[in-house]
């Protein structure tokens, strides 16, 4: 392996301070990728200073604006709704102040911007309720606007309906809070009950598929409806796998490697190393049958499986040994 460049001396001396600005911290996906950055920063040799809206967009961007005046070294951004957080992105930017901006549009071209591309795990997922149903199926579709990553997946969603005719939308739900599984599983019960003819369900936020998959074990009808997701968790592979799951697929990445990724961005861009513009991290798709073969039942297992789900070098740190997911 190539020898670690110098650490530069602002790092060396712990002089560097990460404000990571969240919207959501609740749940599988945020708590995963809250672990990667918080073990990246420590590799890295930063000081992650985390804050969190808890769905409250103005919360939100008062700590962004209380990072700008306590003169982060860099933010990064991790959701957020244009309409609250992009004022306050522009001070961090007229402050000179370097911006990752995660699952959010940041509204300058000054931010590196981070996604999933969420075009491609609404399209893996949809590829495989597409293949299970044989093109023909009544879907419950849930889906929250106002969420970058959702709204890209939604774009997916609608031009799948378009050029599969025989796939239609019986009805739609959705709810981002604190317990957004509880919420969306009474939600998706109530929708169930009302269109006896579902038989497939798109919940592209694994808060979303756990909430359904609820639903459909509370009412029994596992043998009949069949689920399609995102995201992935330890607990997730737990649900997808248990006997009877309708869970049966998922498009993720790794979350913990996305905050790895989001970590080094921000200190690249502190060390004035170059970044590219727009990250983007690949998903792969993950079904219940391959979880089941290989006998995986933990995220480590899966990225272990599928490397691919791993990237260290996305935004490599020269001074740091490469990430180890
Ligand atoms: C409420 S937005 C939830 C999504 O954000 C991230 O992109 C995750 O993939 C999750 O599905």
């Amino acid at each position: 392996a190539p020898a670690a460049a110098p650490t530069p001396s602002a790092f060396a001396k712990g002089e560097v301070r990460i404000s990571l600005v969240r919207q959501l911290s609740s749940g599988d996906y945020f708590e995963q990728w809250l672990a990667g950055a918080q073990a990246e920063a420590k590799a890295v040799g930063v000081t992650l200073e985390v804050s969190s809206g808890e769905g409250n967009n103005d919360k939100q961007a008062l700590n962004l604006q209380q990072a700008i005046n306590q003169k982060a070294s860099a933010v990064i951004v991790d959701h957020g709704f244009a309409q609250t957080i992009q004022p306050a992105i522009k001070k961090a930017v007229d402050a000179d102040i370097p911006v990752v901006a995660f699952d959010v549009d940041p509204g300058t071209t000054e931010a590196v911007t981070i996604d999933q591309d969420d075009h491609q795990i609404a399209e893996q997922a949809l590829s495989a309720l597409k293949k299970d149903t044989g093109s023909t199926a009544k879907v419950l579709y849930v889906y929250v606007a106002g969420f970058a990553p959702l709204d890209r997946r939604n774009e997916t969603w609608t031009q799948f309906k378009k050029d599969n005719p025989g796939i239609t939308q019986a009805a739609q739900i959705g709810v981002v809070n604190s317990s957004t599984a509880a919420a969306v599983a009474d939600q998706a019960k109530a929708a169930l009950q009302a269109n006896p003819d579902i038989t497939a369900i798109f919940a592209p936020y694994d808060e979303f598929a756990k909430g359904a998959a609820l639903a459909v074990k509370e009412l029994g009808l596992q043998s009949k409806i069949k689920i399609y997701g995102a995201d992935i968790s330890t607990a997730d592979i737990g649900v997808m796998t248990e006997a009877g799951s309708p869970w049966v697929a998922t498009a993720a990445t790794d979350p913990s490697n996305v905050g790895r990724i989001a970590v080094r961005a921000a200190a690249l861009l502190v060390a004035g190393e170059q970044v590219d513009h727009a990250l983007k991290v690949p998903p792969a798709l993950v079904t219940q049958e391959r979880l089941r073969q290989g006998g995986i039942t933990n995220v480590q297992q899966l990225v272990q499986a599928n490397p691919d789900l791993s990237t260290p070098d996305v935004a490599r740190v020269p001074w740091a040994a490469p990430s180890a997911g």
